[in-house]
């Protein structure tokens, strides 16, 4: 097709015999009811596609719909890719109950673009007319097409469709085109066999775009297939996109396997599951509230499936309500977030008793996973989501928040179910916003998750003094394990914290600023005793059993003493029962700096010598530059680390 086209999807809704077809007939001169037994009786039973040009010479999609109550599940299956409807009402007979239940079904299924048309006007007088249109208006009220255009008009005739083209170009001009960055998805509306070409299914694309030579896996199911051919609105195209009607032709699939309500999928982001959550609304004229666990008939997609509604508020919804509730379907559909749907189900007072539309809204999650009732966090999690799922950008963001760990921008294309390359997108001006920020190797985190992080360590520390008077502070790796979150999320938050001078590295350890232990004057003077004897010893630190009976004091108290004098940076603990004073650590240093600037690199005898000291004490000093990157070990030899390059 050369023309060019705008991926917006029109649809015709109204009671049976109301003049759809025939409207649809003179407006794009394609007969849609194909079928011998639609031709025979005179009605629509299956969906009727056509293409149809716009005023500004732009091809639009028209999915025709059935109106007869038998055929309302049909009718679902083209509604979910209608962007905007024509409702038509026959003058005659004015608004019927189909053409009530095709607007609720629109309604639920999101559509918010339309207009009337009012057909069969050759068939009344001008007081009917009126009478009619003031019908209709009075119907549309309170519903998305309040204050739509009423367009009378005749099939027969032809009067009145003048006003009525400029109705519907109005329409699809307020009407945006679909969005078309997302993973291609399409739920299987007809497939049949070309002799010669193998199966060709087509159907409205839901999101993405698909080129010929393409991958798509069928769901449910393993089968993968190669789009050989791709037409839109009947003719060859290069790309078919969201919102418009494609046939594709495919190799390597079973024509078996191919029929309506399964969907076929770029990638393997996509699984069909058993259970779904949903923001769900009941309609208004509902007599009754919906009960917790009733079971309905759900349509979604083109697929239909018997399921049970678990209301996760835990109470019954009441007409015109809205309650986050979880789908638990009888057998697995391949559902996705974004998808629309309805639920019908008997309600006697209604539709003679037989099936109808009662409920319906927007596949929020597809957790596959039983949620509890009346668990406010997962009430909060799918409003987070309904906010969120217009916005790729804060789509994306509330994946990487409710991961809470650092992902790489692949990870999290497939958590969110987009393609990477948008993400990568996504991401960059999520970072300047600054609420995406960088982590180790490449990888990106949410704000909110490192803030979280950071107030968890706060709260730890202030924990840790309060259990431990004498201590100050902990370790990084004993700090890490009293939070919860990762370790890239546990560095992010330490190195925000302490440059935000909240937490501060002393020795070994972190601690809060400020932080002070109230010591007696006993353990105040015994400290500066451990002091002084540490910083006399040099390198042959004594152990504290030793110093506890050079000072002739308690080892327990010498062991706290000697905690507190790492918590404070005054020595440094070099293995579990070795600390040494930190001048002493800082000389030893200088003497390994001295060796790199003299011999390039040594070994650990090399380094004990220079020292003058056994390996007791030389060992765990290398230990501990290796860990300060001072120096980096390979066998016995020691070359300079990031630390020692540029300074000896
Ligand atoms: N006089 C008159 N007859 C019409 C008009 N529009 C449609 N018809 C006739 O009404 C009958 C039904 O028209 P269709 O277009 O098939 O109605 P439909 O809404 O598509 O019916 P379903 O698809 O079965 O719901 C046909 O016999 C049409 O010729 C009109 O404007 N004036
Ligand atoms: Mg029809």
């Amino acid at each position: 097709m050369t023309a060019a086209r705008k991926n917006v999807m029109l649809g015709t809704a109204g009671h049976v015999d109301h003049g759809k077809t025939a409207l649809v007939k003179m407006l794009t001169g394609c007969e849609t009811d194909t079928l011998a037994a639609e031709k025979q009786r005179g009605l629509t039973i299956e969906l009727g596609f056509a293409p149809c040009q716009m005023a500004d010479e732009r091809i639009v999609g028209i999915v025709d719909v059935p109106g007869h109550v038998n055929f309302v599940r049909n009718m679902v299956a083209g509604a979910h890719g209608v962007d905007v409807v024509v409702l038509v009402v026959a003058a005659d007979d004015g608004v019927m109950p189909q053409t009530r239940e095709h607007l609720d079904i629109l309604t639920l299924m999101g559509c918010r673009h339309g207009f009337v048309a009012l057909t069969k006007i050759d068939l009344v007088d001008d007081a009917r007319r009126q009478e009619a249109v003031e019908q209709v208006r009075g119907f549309l009220r309170g519903t998305f097409l309040e204050g739509a255009a009423v367009c009378p008009v005749s099939n027969v005739t032809g009067e009145g469709f003048d006003g009525f083209l400029r109705a519907l170009n109005e329409a699809v001009a307020a009407c945006e085109p679909h969005e078309v960055s997302g993973l291609f998805r399409l739920w299987v509306e007809r497939s049949f066999k070309v002799l010669g070409f193998g199966a060709v299914v087509s159907g409205i694309p839901s999101s993405g775009e698909v080129r010929e030579g393409d991958r798509l896996r069928l769901l449910p199911g393993r089968q993968v297939g190669r789009v050989r051919r791709l037409e839109v609105y009947g003719s060859r195209a290069e790309v078919g996109r969201a919102g418009e009607c494609v046939a594709l032709n495919l190799t390597d699939v079973d024509p078996k396997q191919l029929s309506r309500g399964k969907v076929l999928a770029a990638g393997d982001a996509f699984q069909p599951v058993r259970m779904f959550e949903a923001e769900l609304r009941l309609l208004d004229h509902v007599p009754r509230p919906l009960e917790d666990y009733v079971e309905v008939h759900l349509h979604v997609g083109t697929a239909e499936a018997m399921a049970h509604v678990a209301l996760l508020e835990g109470r019954p919804l009441p007409p015109g309500g809205r309650q986050m509730a979880q789908l638990r379907l009888l057998e697995p559909l391949p559902v996705a977030a974004g998808d629309r749907f309805v639920l019908r189900m008997t309600v006697p007072a209604l539709a003679e008793g037989g099936l109808t539309t009662v409920a319906g809204g927007r596949v929020l999650g597809t957790s596959d996973l039983r949620l509890r009732r009346r668990r406010p966090w997962t009430l909060a999690a799918l409003v987070a989501r309904r906010d969120a799922i217009d916005t790729p950008e804060a789509w994306a963001a509330l994946h990487l928040k409710e991961a809470g760990d650092c992902l790489s921008a692949a990870a999290l294309a497939r958590r969110a179910r987009m393609p990477e390359a948008q993400v990568r997108r996504l991401l960059e001006r999520l970072r300047d916003d600054g609420i995406v920020l960088d982590a180790a190797a490449g990888q990106v985190v949410h704000r909110d998750t490192v803030q979280e992080a950071a107030a968890g360590i706060v709260r730890a520390l202030r924990d840790f003094r309060a259990q431990e008077p004498m201590r100050l502070g902990l370790e990084a790796a004993a700090l890490r394990e009293r939070v919860e979150g990762s370790a890239g999320v546990f560095e992010l938050a330490v190195s925000r914290l302490r440059e935000q001078g909240v937490v501060q590295r002393q020795g070994d350890v972190l601690v809060l600023p400020g932080s002070a232990v109230e010591l007696s004057e006993e353990d105040r003077a015994l400290g500066e005793r451990i002091e002084a004897a540490l910083r006399e010893a040099e390198w042959t630190t004594p152990s504290a059993a030793q110093l506890a009976g050079d000072l002739g004091a308690a080892s327990d108290r010498v062991e706290r003493m000697l905690r507190l004098l790492a918590d404070q940076g005054v020595v440094v603990r070099l293995a579990e029962k070795l600390v040494m004073h930190r001048e002493a650590v800082a000389a030893a240093r200088q003497v390994a700096l001295d060796l790199f600037a003299e011999r390039g690199s040594f070994t650990t005898m090399d380094f004990r010598d220079a020292l003058g000291v056994s390996r007791k004490y030389a060992v765990p000093l290398l230990d501990h530059f290796d860990a300060a990157r001072l120096t980096v070990r390979s066998g016995n030899r020691r070359t300079p680390g990031a630390e020692a390059k540029g300074r000896s």
